[in-house]
Order: structure tokens, then C-alpha cells, then sequence
């Protein structure tokens, strides 16, 4: 039994986007190798609607990396990025979309951001994930994607929290890293919090990884 969660492979995470993830892009042959060994691959998007309370210009005078209070807890200020239906929020062209069973969409609610492929941030309203995965018999799952900082972590936390048994493709993960050393320090506490780390190399030479 055993899922892959993709998480938020789209073009404006990769170099170039409008929320470029440092070698995001190196992400994206580490994914394709692996979905092939799973039964089931879910991916995540970031679906924003335009003007996302999370986006820097929905805040006249603010810039991407401020911090302000939303939905009473602390929000970075992001670039305008992953609004519905455009092509920065498509999955990556190189990413064998294929492969995805099912699909979450994420951060829908203009008021409060969804770093979580599980919940929005205050872990008030539920995207579905959970509901599927157990629908599905999946109780143990594989994350990667991007960013490890952010959405994965997030993402990987809910799900150790949830009783899933979760484990970490390390090297299927790259950091914004607004400061240095946060990718480190989100592996770090993802670990912490009981969450497995493994390599893609691991899982292919394992030969059926997750099956
Ligand atoms: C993400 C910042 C804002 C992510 C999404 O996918 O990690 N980060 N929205
Ligand atoms: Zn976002």
C-alpha cells in the first residue's frame, strides 16, 4: 500500500516562474521516475484566485517577503503566483501528468493561504486529500515537490499528524530559502516530527517502492 504526493510541481515554482524555487526544476525527473513504481500518484496544485490575500500586491504598499498578520496568524507576502487557470499555475511541462491519478487543488480561499495539501493554514477547512487517501486504503505515503520550506513541510507535518506513515523524498524536494538553511531546518523538523527520510535512489533500487 503506498501513495506518491506530488506536491505543487507548476511552472511558477521552477526558475523562471513568478515564484522561482532555486533548481526547482531538478524536481521534476526525480517525480517521473518514481510515479511509475506507485499504485497511486496524487498531486497537489496552489490554485489561487486572483487578488489571493497571500499575494504582496492584494496589500497596497507591500512587497513579496513582508510579513503581515492574516486570518490571525503570521503570512508571508508572496509574488502574484499560481492563479487559477493560467499557465503559471500548470503543472510543469516536463512532469508526466499522466501518471496522476487524482489531483488536489489548494488555496482557493482569497482570505487565508493553504501551504498544506490537507488543510488551509488555520487547519479549519479540509481540501479532500485525506478523505481520497483513505477512501483509496492508502496508509502510507511518499512526499515530494516544491517547496520543501513551505508545502512540502507542511504537507508531510499534516500527514505524520493525520497517522499516516510518512516519508520524505529528499532529493524530489528544493527550498525557496528566503533565509539560508531553511530547507535544512524544514527537513529537520519534518524528521523530528517523525517523518521518514528517504532517496530516490533508495526507492528504485528497493525496486516496487511503495507498492
Ligand atoms: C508555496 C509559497 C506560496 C509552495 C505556495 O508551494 O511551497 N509557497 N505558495
Ligand atoms: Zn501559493
Amino acid at each position: 500500500m503506498g501513495a506518491l504526493i506530488v506536491v505543487d510541481i507548476q511552472n511558477d515554482f521552477l526558475p523562471g516562474g513568478a515564484l522561482a524555487v532555486p533548481r526547482g526544476d531538478e524536481v521534476v525527473a526525480v517525480a517521473n521516475s518514481l510515479m511509475p513504481r506507485f499504485r497511486r500518484v496524487v498531486a497537489t496544485q496552489d490554485w489561487h484566485p486572483a487578488g489571493h490575500k497571500s499575494f504582496a500586491a492584494s496589500h497596497p504598499g507591500r512587497s513579496p517577503g513582508e510579513l503581515i498578520t492574516l486570518a490571525g496568524a503570521a503570512q508571508v507576502l508572496w509574488p502574484v503566483h499560481c492563479v487559477q487557470g493560467t499557465r503559471g499555475a500548470a503543472f510543469a511541462a516536463e512532469l508526466q501528468a499522466e501518471r496522476v491519478d487524482a489531483v488536489v487543488h489548494k488555496g482557493m480561499d482569497p482570505e487565508i493561504d493553504s501551504y498544506s495539501g490537507f488543510f488551509d493554514n488555520d487547519h479549519r477547512r479540509a481540501t479532500g486529500l485525506e478523505d481520497r487517501l483513505r477512501a483509496l486504503g492508502e496508509s502510507e505515503l511518499w512526499v515530494l515537490g516544491l517547496a520543501t520550506d513551505y508545502c512540502v513541510k507542511a504537507t508531510a507535518l499534516d500527514a505524520v499528524r493525520l497517522g499516516f506513515r510518512t516519508s520524505l523524498v529528499v532529493d524530489g524536494c528544493r527550498a525557496v530559502e528566503l533565509q539560508a538553511g531553511d530547507g535544512a531546518r524544514a527537513i529537520a523538523e519534518m524528521q523530528a516530527a517523525g517523518v521518514t527520510l528517504v532517496t530516490s535512489g533508495e526507492l528504485l533500487a528497493g525496486g516496487s517502492a511503495g507498492r
